[in-house]
């Protein structure tokens, strides 16, 4: 059970190393990007530098998986989205039921994991819960002690399929658990065999969900972030920390401590924060001028606004889209909704005429949290934990693959800042 998945890639592994190996072998030297001093000191941004094919991202374009836009992928299940992030193909029915038993079979949360929940201060953020969880349960890397009992390299990518296959079926239950222990709402949810991952996920947070619109959003927001391409914070850090053949356990968890800054995956939190505040604010349904005026406001005083920019995109990101179809669909009337679409008319005016962003165009953030909140995941410190359990797929998706192609130790060269004024002069 669960693994046809594992099969199909020990199946075309070898020819992706074959493929890599020649095209190293005969084009090796050729140049394909070059360094500024603008990249230099720009956090080596459009600095093309690492191979990843789980997914792109163009910056008219958006996120775009194996050669699909993420738009025509919105009707799909998470599981579908991991498996072509993996093999490049949607699986058939009797692949994906393989791999959903195969996660089922294996969602058991060890009692270590909820005893060191436990112990830490009650009110310790709710991504500090996830992070430690998932780090305290490589205890059971397959990787680690494939490695130790000398596993030869060709075969190591197995044993991070293993570990991966582990932490994505045990995230949702920890996750959940995470929710109901940080907000007060009572004891641990089991999972439900008969649902498929996000909807479990979405059941065991406990929320009520009479007509299933929650687990709908769940399985939406699932497959929106499931991956980014290879650059950003998170599948960078993951990638960097899996290349020195760490497993799974402390790679996530590390590229999981990126997504958790205000820049990266903690923005959906900072975005609602920011709508319910100026809902709060006027005590009312703010009219377009209040909108504008409060957003000028913020930037004025050398504040960003959430939700708005992105350092690929030059377009309003498809996720986004997304999200606003759900909305207008599912929630058209809901006030913080309302409030999304009067910021989507305004804001991006607004950044043009400052001047600064390069991307004036809301980013998947911007819209995430309103549905959330309406189907009653009120509390938006958690929002980020939602956005993680959702990447893990493609961090995962890039682990497996990594060590399938034998990625070497990453290793970029730093240059003193003497240096660089020598290159000036010279
Ligand atoms: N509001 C105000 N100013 C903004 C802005 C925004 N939403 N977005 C960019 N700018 C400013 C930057 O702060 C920068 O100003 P300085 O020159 O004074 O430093 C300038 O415009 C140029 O920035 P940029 O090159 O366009 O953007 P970066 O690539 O440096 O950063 C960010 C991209 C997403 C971090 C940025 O747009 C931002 O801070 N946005 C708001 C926070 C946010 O929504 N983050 C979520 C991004 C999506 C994501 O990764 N999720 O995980």
């Amino acid at each position: 059970m669960g693994n046809l998945l594992k099969n199909k890639l020990a199946s075309i592994l070898p020819a992706l190393r074959e493929e890599a190996k020649s095209i190293v072998k005969e084009h090796g030297k050729k140049n394909i990007s070059e360094v500024t001093i603008d990249q230099l000191y720009g956090g080596m941004r459009g600095v093309k530098g690492l191979v990843c094919d789980t997914s792109e991202v163009g910056l008219d374009t958006g996120l775009v998986i194996r050669g699909i836009p993420i738009l025509e992928l919105t009707d799909k299940l998470p599981e579908e989205i991991f498996y072509l992030l993996l093999t490049g193909e949607l699986p058939d029915a009797e692949a994906l039921k393989d791999l959903q038993d195969g996660l089922k079979s294996r969602a058991q949360l060890p009692q270590y994991v909820i005893d060191m929940l436990n112990a830490l201060p009650a009110d310790t953020h709710p991504m500090v819960m996830l992070n430690t969880g998932i780090l305290a349960m490589e205890y059971d890397s397959e990787f680690r002690k494939a490695y130790n009992t000398g596993a030869a390299k060709a075969n190591l990518w197995e044993f991070m399929y293993e570990d991966c296959l582990n932490i994505i079926a045990r995230v949702p239950v920890l996750a959940a658990y995470i929710y109901r222990k940080r907000f007060n709402k009572g004891d641990m949810i089991q999972p439900d065999k008969n649902l498929d991952w996000a909807a479990n996920y979405a059941k065991m947070l406990g929320i009520q969900d009479d007509n299933g619109k929650l687990a709908d959003l769940m399985r939406l927001y699932m497959v929106l972030h499931a991956d980014h391409e290879g650059g950003n914070v998170s599948a960078f850090t993951t990638y960097t920390v899996g290349s020195a053949l760490s497993d799974a356990y402390y790679s996530i968890s590390a590229g999981l401590n990126g997504l958790a800054g205000p820049l990266h995956g903690l923005a959906n939190q900072e975005c609602l924060a920011f709508i319910v505040k100026m809902r709060n604010d006027f005590g009312h349904s703010p009219t377009d001028d209040e909108v504008r005026d409060y957003c000028q406001k913020l930037l004025d005083s050398g504040r960003v606004i959430p939700g708005y920019g992105h350092a690929v995109l030059r377009v309003t990101d498809p996720r986004f889209t997304a999200f606003l179809e759900f909305g207008n669909s599912c929630i058209p009337d809901d006030e913080i909704f309302k409030i999304v679409k009067q910021l989507f008319e305004i804001v991006p005016d607004i950044l043009i005429k400052q001047g600064k962003a390069k991307d004036p165009w809301p980013n998947v953030d911007a819209g995430s949290g309103s549905m959330l909140y309406h189907y009653g995941l009120v509390e938006y410190e958690y929002y980020t934990v939602l956005f993680s359990v959702s990447r893990i797929l493609g961090l995962s998706a890039q682990l497996i693959l990594a060590r399938g192609m034998n990625a070497s130790i990453v290793r970029p060269k730093s240059v003193t800042t003497n240096w660089v004024k020598k290159q000036i002069v010279s």
